[in-house]
């Protein structure tokens, strides 16, 4: 029997010694006398029946070196992800995972008890040949761990180079993502207290806004066009004030000769007084002599006021004089308002600023009593107050952009970038891949996209959504651009572009750690469906921590 030279009675403990067995189990093998069923201990064996290429416990653990258990494994050979963990080869039927081979030189893996004796040597999981060892239909299995091992050694140490690499890259990414966020939530602080100010300013603009608009409802002068009534009316103010600082001059004139008049009596009456004989007891002179004496003695104030001298002697200066040119007025292109503004310069200022005041509250009392009617709606609104208007709309709107502006990089904080945020660092940048006739591009959070190479516009394959975790299994090629097992980080994108006789168009992107960002591979699952492989530094830290990197090999 094959099967005795693996295992005879008289050394079968020794041989389980040194047979291979994986080192978490081979402590099951080591009674001297019988073997108990590793997941049923109720079940004991004579050591005759181990590896006797007959099944007798429901584990399988009686046969650890031959095919007899088989069909108690997965018809499937193991997994990268199972040949990387035993452990999860384990279940509730099998006490083992596998045959194992011990790979010396190389890395102990298990294979398929289905695949010992088969008369197939299977180095990539056996590399030491031991799965061969009955040599069924003269198959001999030469040990290759050592050649096998040194390669795999050369490129697990280009891989580690290479993931050195991206994780630099991906700390770098990190930083970028990190002060990009602090970069935000700065930007929402200014915000909050510029938007504070704002809102104080807008409330001050709307109370400035309605005073003006109360005052300027207490004008009178409204012309439709510009310099319309105010040149009329200019040229009425002229005449008019011509004719009033003719007649003030010429009752000033008056005035003088009067004073002169005034004092020449009041000197003859003085004389009268001083020179009369006064032994004429003539009554008539007596009482002349009284009433003089009577106006002498009343006060009659000062003979002229110098103040008001001097404002009548500026008022009736020349226009010239007093800087004012009609014409500006009778042909001014400013508005009425406006004109009307500067008309009023020219009185003296405390009479000016008293005369507007009062007019203006008046006027406003009786608007706002019914008595006196508003100004005509269709005269439009006075300059002070579209300014004031527009103050207030412009503060408004720059209330209304920031608060917009806060609001969106709320949103913003809430919204998922994966990993450490990483992917805001990657935002809105492209990659490309031509793939058969079709380039291939995905923006990272933005869309993906499929161009003809004979030409055309741009396919939209789908607007990112939202980020998932998919599982994954598959096989990494010798370039290392591949998926391998394990959960990764998926992109997806919906809504593309209505693909005829189906859906819109939509893509996954599924990512792996590799040095840069790549696409590695595109595939139309079904009608308009895509899935991109995707290798990129930003998922290595943690595509690192989630796959478990490949086990016992400090074992060998
Ligand atoms: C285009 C491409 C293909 C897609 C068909 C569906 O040719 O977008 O990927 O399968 O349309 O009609």
């Amino acid at each position: 029997m094959p099967i005795s030279q693996f295992l005879t009675a008289p050394f079968k403990y020794h041989k389980l010694q040194t047979n291979p067995l994986p080192p978490t189990v081979a402590k099951f093998y080591k009674s001297p006398s019988t073997f108990t069923c590793i997941s049923n201990p109720s079940l004991t064996l004579p050591l005759t029946h181990l590896n006797d290429d007959y099944c007798d416990c429901p584990d399988g653990s009686d046969e650890p070196g031959t095919a007899a258990c088989a069909h108690l494994s997965p018809l499937s050979p193991p997994s990268p992800a199972q040949h990387q963990n035993p452990a999860a080869r384990f279940n509730e039927t099998l006490a083992l995972p596998g045959f194992y081979c011990k790979n010396k030189g190389h890395i102990p893996l298990y294979i398929p008890f289905s695949n010992v004796n088969d008369g197939i040597c299977d180095y990539e999981v056996c590399c030491d040949g031991s799965d061969e060892w009955a040599g069924v239909g003269g198959v001999k299995c030469e040990d290759r761990c050592a050649k096998i091992g040194k390669e795999w050694r050369k490129q697990d140490e280009e891989r580690k180079k290479s993931l050195g690499a991206a994780n630099k890259r991906r700390r770098e990414l990190m930083e970028v993502a990190g002060r990009l966020r602090r970069e935000v939530e700065d930007r929402i602080k200014t915000l909050g207290a510029q938007i504070q100010g704002q809102e104080v300013k807008v409330a001050s603009l709307e109370t400035e806004l309605a005073g003006v608009e109360r005052s300027e409802r207490g004008r009178v002068v409204k012309g439709p066009g510009k310099g319309g009534k105010v040149a009329v009316l200019a040229s009425l103010a002229k005449g008019r004030v011509g004719e009033l600082a003719e007649s003030l001059g010429r009752v000033r004139g008056e005035r003088e000769a009067a004073r002169e008049r005034v004092r020449e009596l009041e000197q003859i009456l003085a004389t009268f007084k001083e020179e009369r004989n006064p032994n004429f007891n003539d009554e008539g002179v007596k009482r002349a002599v009284k009433a003089w004496e009577d106006y002498a003695a009343r006060d009659k104030g000062p003979d002229s006021d110098p103040a008001l001298d001097r404002d009548l002697d500026e008022i009736l200066k020349s226009d010239a004089e007093n800087g004012l040119n009609w014409e500006d007025f009778e042909t001014t292109e400013e508005s009425d308002v406006e004109v009307l503004y500067k008309f009023e310069e020219y009185l003296p200022k405390p009479v000016r600023d008293w005369v507007d005041q009062k007019l203006r509250d008046l006027r406003v009392t009786l608007i706002e009593n019914g008595v006196l009617a508003a100004p005509h709606s269709d005269a439009g609104e006075s300059k002070a107050v579209q300014d004031a208007r527009q103050q207030l709309e412009s503060a408004k709107k720059d209330l209304e952009n920031d608060r917009k502006e806060l609001t969106s990089h709320q949103e913003d904080l809430q919204k998922e970038y994966g990993p450490d945020n990483i992917f805001r660092a990657l935002k809105d940048q492209c990659i490309d891949k031509d793939s058969g006739e079709y380039t291939y591009s995905f923006c990272w959070l933005g869309q993906t996209t499929q161009k003809s190479k004979k030409g055309g516009g741009h396919t939209n394959m789908g607007n990112f959504v939202r980020i998932e975790k998919v599982t994954v299994d598959e096989d990494v090629p010798p370039d290392g651009k591949g998926l391998g097992s394990g959960e990764r980080y998926s992109l997806v994108y919906e809504n593309g572009q209505h693909c005829w006789n189906g859906p819109n168009r939509s893509t996954r992107l599924i990512l792996a750690c590799a040095e840069k960002d790549e696409i590695w591979k595109i595939v139309e699952q079904e009608k308009c469906v895509y899935r991109m492989e995707v290798g990129t530094p930003a998922v290595c830290e943690s595509a690192a921590a989630s796959s478990k990197a490949p086990a016992a090999k400090d074992e060998l």
